[in-house]
Parts: C-alpha cells; structure tokens; sequence
C-alpha cells in the first residue's frame, strides 16, 4: 500500500490564482493540486489536499492526520506567524513535517519573518513559487524512503 501524504493549505490560498498574480502567481489551487497529486502518484505516494481558512479545522486536519499518514506538507499561510496551535499540534504528529511558502517570507514584511511552524519542520521551503510544493514532496518521498 502506498503511504499517504498530507498536504495542508491554510488561510486564503483557496484565492491562488484569482488575486495578486506578482505575487502567488497564476495557478489555481486547483492546479497546484492536480500537479502535486500527479507527481505523488509517480513517487508511489498517495496524497491527500485539503484546504481552511481556519485553524481549529488545520488543527483537527493534523490530529487526524496522526495515524492515517506518514508525512504532512504544510502551508499554513498567515497562521504561519501567529499559530502556537498549529505547532502543538505538529508536535504530536510522528513523521517528517515540511513547510512551504510560496513566496519568499524573509523578502517581505518583518512580521512574516517567523514562522511558528519552522521550529517542527525538518525543512523549509520558500519563494519558489508553486514549484515549491513539488520540491517539497520529491524531499518527502526521500525521508519516506
Ligand atoms: O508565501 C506564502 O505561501 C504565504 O504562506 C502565503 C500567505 C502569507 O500570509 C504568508 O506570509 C506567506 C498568504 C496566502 C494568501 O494567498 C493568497 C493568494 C492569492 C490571492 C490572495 C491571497
């Protein structure tokens, strides 16, 4: 059986694709789905996307998570900068943790400098734009191994 991944997007990365092109680029969520979902398959993983805009739900997403899945790739989005509850819930879970912005975070507003969620993660990724997600999952596929 294949071992499935978790990917987790957090608030207002339902709108990719939608607002602010120069900054998150064209993709639809939905693309960037279809395309993570496409390369897991060649990876033999198996993926599981879910998208929320609010924490509480991340926070269940990733309890549920433990147990069901070996690895989570995560975007929290601006809960990134403020979720002590994202982290603990991280905290509990047992396999690797990736994170991923798809913007560069230490090129922008200070306050988007820390993330809460970098302390769990084996690595980090950001300002590759969307390819990052796949970057991330090639680098899950390697600690799953
Ligand atoms: O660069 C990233 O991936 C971020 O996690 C995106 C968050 C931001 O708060 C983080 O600091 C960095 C914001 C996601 C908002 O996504 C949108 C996408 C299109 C249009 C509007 C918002």
């Amino acid at each position: 059986m294949s071992k499935r991944v978790t990917l987790l997007n957090g608030p207002n990365l339902n709108l990719l694709g939608l607002r602010q092109p120069e900054i998150y680029g064209r993709e639809t969520l939905a693309d960037v789905v279809a395309k993570v979902a496409a390369l897991a398959g060649e990876l033999g993983l198996d993926l599981q996307a879910l998208q929320s805009n609010h924490e509480g739900q991340l926070v269940d997403w990733i309890q549920e998570a433990r147990g069901t899945s070996a690895g989570i790739i995560i975007n929290p989005g601006a809960y990134s900068h403020t979720s002590v509850a994202i982290l603990d819930a991280l905290n509990a879970f047992d396999g690797p943790v990736l994170e991923v912005h798809i913007s560069n975070i230490h090129k922008r507003e200070a306050f988007r400098h820390h993330s809460f969620v970098s302390s769990r993660a084996e690595g980090v990724i950001a300002g590759f734009g969307t390819e990052g997600y796949l970057l991330a999952l090639r680098r899950m596929a390697t600690l799953l191994a």
